[in-house]
């Protein structure tokens, strides 16, 4: 028998784990003549009211006066209500800096009784209003567009109860998903929910986006997930389902109309969510592949072979590797033993496996990587030998959404698309944008750099990113309605997990039909009849 992979892998690993402390390594292959990207733009994000003038201020809504804020001070307390126009910014502008709102005014309540105190106040006022997380929206969804009041759940960050034997952690919404992720490690549990984003958003933002992230394939998705919710509704009333119950068959399952809700129906204070035992045994694979096909002959294979182990299936195409590499200065895990490039397969796979017995485990992944490297399903691959080698290899993923800013910025698309017709949509695009003359890695004069391809494939998902260096109109005309054109044609959905904000508010209907948007429409009409929450965006 042979163990071609694995020994292959064991030789190559110890130069991962040195890799880390590295920060200045020689550029990818394709791109290593040109330097000219940079991490992060240092230009001035333009106002989205300006940037996007058909959208106008809805002239219902009041504007802040000097009692309003004497108000907001009286329930939550001087410090708590931010005015300074730099300490604003932060809450004013989005992570991918393509929105920014101008608000006057950032409340951070300490419970649920004063959100609600502050909705009724904003509800009788007319005071619109958005809720707030860890600001990691993808769609511009958690900053405002003029003035409205932002209302930040950053103060309610406690933990409020876990129950080791069920497995369900009851805690206030703004308890950030790593901090809840150490505090269940500590249990023997894992959240639910894995994603890039963890370090900065929000357990109650992942809720109000309905957050799918890396391990969906094994844990499902949050509507499963989710026992119980407490929300305020916009007239100040509180919404208490803060159940323990796994099975509740009374009626309407009204707490899911708050899952992917995107703040338009009230503010989520607190969540009940069951979480799964900690595995004992992770382990993950980095594998090189020649097609996009393989990789779908992989993820079958993998389906069936690795079954009940098999935790996330991710795929990633070769430019996004080249851009992580760029990103991150790390030698790439499948590159030579004398070059650190990234090597030419156009498609590489992340597969990781979890489990309660490492020996079983183990011996399972070995013989489907022997299987799919023995008939060349697989080209090259390698396997992580400890946590420190596990956690680089998954950088080589998780770091793709952060490095796609680094020319300046980076127009989204997270769709779900059949599997066999996923990835032809980054191709599409990027020989549109060529033939548009808008395209060019090498000419920076060019507005894009590049279109990359990567995603969930266990879920269907693809994340679309092109990689810009500004924010040009006639970028963002040409991938829109383009990119919703084809998914709608494909039968696919326009947003797989990143909800539809303010980005892709004109384009719902790609996804919904007449009857669901009007369905939509009646719920929020019925439980925020004034329009206060979140507006501009979604509905
Ligand atoms: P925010 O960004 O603050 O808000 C998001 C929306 O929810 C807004 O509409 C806001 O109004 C509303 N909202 C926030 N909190 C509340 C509340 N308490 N009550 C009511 N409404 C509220 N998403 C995925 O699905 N999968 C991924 O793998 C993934 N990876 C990411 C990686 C990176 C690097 C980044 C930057 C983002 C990623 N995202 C991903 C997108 C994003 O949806 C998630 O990061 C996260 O779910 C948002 O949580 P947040 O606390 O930052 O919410
Ligand atoms: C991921 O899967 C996230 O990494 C972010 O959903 C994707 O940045 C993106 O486009
Ligand atoms: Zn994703």
């Amino acid at each position: 028998m042979s163990f071609k992979l694995l020994a292959r892998s064991a030789s190559r690993l110890p130069r991962l784990a040195l890799a880390i402390s590295r920060n200045s390594l020689p550029l990818a292959s394709t791109y290593s003549q040109h330097s000219q990207y940079r991490h992060h733009s240092t230009k001035t994000v333009r106002l989205t009211a300006e940037n996007y003038p058909d959208v106008k201020r809805d002239p219902r809504f009041a504007h802040l006066t000097d009692t309003d804020l004497a108000f907001f001070r009286s329930v939550v307390g001087d410090k708590q209500v931010i005015t300074d126009s730099n300490d604003l910014a932060a809450y004013n502008e989005d992570w991918m800096r393509k929105y920014r709102g101008q608000s006057k005014v950032v409340l951070k309540p300490k419970s649920t009784s004063e959100i609600s105190t502050l909705l009724k106040y904003c509800n009788e006022h007319l005071l619109a209003v958005v809720p707030q997380g860890g600001n990691t929206s993808l769609v511009g969804g958690s900053v405002p567009v003029f003035d409205e009041v932002v209302i930040s759940v950053a103060n309610l960050n406690r933990v409020r109860s876990f129950d080791e034997t069920s497995g369900i952690l009851k805690a206030d919404s703004g308890v950030i998903l790593e901090n809840a992720e150490s505090f269940l490690a500590e249990h023997g549990a894992v959240f639910p929910l894995d994603l890039g984003a963890k370090g900065s958003c929000f357990i109650g933002g992942n809720i109000a986006t309905n957050a799918g992230g890396l391990r969906l394939l094994r844990y499902g998705s949050l509507h499963g997930s989710v026992l119980g919710l407490e929300a305020v509704l916009p007239d100040g009333t509180i919404y208490d389902s803060m159940h323990s119950l796994r099975k509740d068959n009374t009626g309407y399952d009204l707490k899911q109309l708050f899952i992917g809700s995107e703040g338009t129906l009230g503010i989520i204070t607190g969540i009940s969510i069951l979480c799964p035992a900690r595995p004992r045994s992770v382990n993950v694979a980095f594998l090189g592949l020649e097609s996009y096909d393989k990789v779908r002959e992989t993820f079958r294979r993998a389906r069936a072979d690795l079954c009940e182990i098999l935790s996330a299936f991710e795929f990633m195409d070769r430019k996004s590797q080249v851009f992580a590499s760029r990103f991150t200065g790390l030698p790439h895990p499948l590159a030579g033993e004398d070059n650190t490039d990234v090597p030419d397969y156009p498609f590489y796979v992340l597969i990781e496996v979890s489990g309660s017995n490492k020996e079983h485990d183990d011996a399972k992944l070995e013989s489907f990587l022997e299987s799919v490297m023995e008939d060349e399903t697989v080209a090259d691959g390698t396997v992580s030998q400890d946590e420190t080698q596990l956690k680089t290899l998954w950088r080589w993923r998780e770091s793709i959404s952060e490095a796609s800013t680094m020319f300046g910025g980076v127009f989204k698309y997270d769709v779900s698309l059949p599997l066999p017709k996923m990835y032809s949509l980054v191709d599409s695009v990027a020989e549109r944008l060529k033939e548009k003359g808008l395209l060019s890695f090498e000419d920076s004069s060019k507005p894009v750099a590049d279109a990359i391809g990567y995603g969930h494939i266990g879920d269907g998902n693809l994340h679309l990113n092109v990689c810009v260096r500004e924010y040009a109109k006639e970028v963002e005309e040409a991938l829109e309605p383009f990119v919703y054109e084809q998914v709608q044609a494909n039968r696919g959905s326009i947003s797989a997990e990143h909800g539809v904000g303010f980005q892709k508010k004109h384009y719902i209907q790609y996804s919904k039909s007449p009857v669901e948007i009007q369905m939509i429409k009646d719920l929020k009409k019925h439980y925020d009849p004034k329009g206060i929450m979140n507006p501009y965006k979604y509905i």
